[in-house]
């Protein structure tokens, strides 16, 4: 197994990363741009509505449905390269994926700020592996109660697995960078408990 980089390690949670993981991670950038069906998400907050300052879609076993921020994701199927990294994630992260979250970030503007993965249907401690394609991005973590802060950079081709406690005890962000103008895609594998019967 290849050598990885721990950020975070300790009773608060542990975040560990590949930085070369991904095999051929352009074709695969390529590929995504042009297989996946892209979405443009709203959010409501303090009675506004909001554009989502990037592009999303969710993929998974069929009953894999995912909610967060009040919007609900219903999975589009498996596709043989997001099975491929599904397989090679989940080998890293000696868990098991039903689930994945897709984020296009046009550019240094596009962004997500600090949150959690802590729904519900995640679990207690769960297990989150993302995959980084495209322009390298800063991505930051942050400690909820000593608000201590772990920064790191996400090549294109890396691996960041996430778990123990990290989701209940830190947040991450991946922050604006006005100066990138090259876009990225991030795919967050998950597994989603709850599944719906009807
Ligand atoms: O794009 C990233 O690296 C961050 C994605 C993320 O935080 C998430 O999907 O929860």
């Amino acid at each position: 197994m290849s050598r990885f980089e721990t950020l975070i390690d300790g009773p608060d949670g542990r975040a560990r990363l590949w930085s070369d993981a991904v095999a051929s991670a352009e074709a695969l950038m390529a590929e995504l741009e042009r297989e996946v069906d892209w979405q443009t998400e709203f959010i409501r907050m303090f009675g506004k509505t909001y554009e989502v300052p990037r592009k999303v879609a969710w993929h998974g076993d069929a009953g894999a449905v995912y909610r967060y921020a009040g919007v609900t994701h219903e999975p589009a199927p498996w596709f043989p390269a997001l099975e491929r990294l599904r397989d090679l994630v989940s080998e890293r992260a000696a868990a098991p994926f039903n689930s994945v979250l897709l984020n296009r970030y046009r550019d240094g503007k596009d962004h997500m700020g600090w949150h959690r993965d802590n729904e519900r249907e995640l679990g207690e401690q769960p297990v989150i592996a993302s995959v980084s394609l495209g322009v390298e991005r800063r991505f930051e973590f942050r400690h909820v109660t000593t608000k201590e802060r772990v920064s790191c950079r996400l090549p294109a081709g890396s691996v960041l697995v996430m778990d123990g406690p990290l989701q209940a005890m830190w947040q991450h962000r991946l922050p604006r960078e006005p100066k990138v103008t090259e876009p990225r895609i991030n795919l967050t594998f998950r597994y989603v408990l709850s599944r719906r019967t009807s």
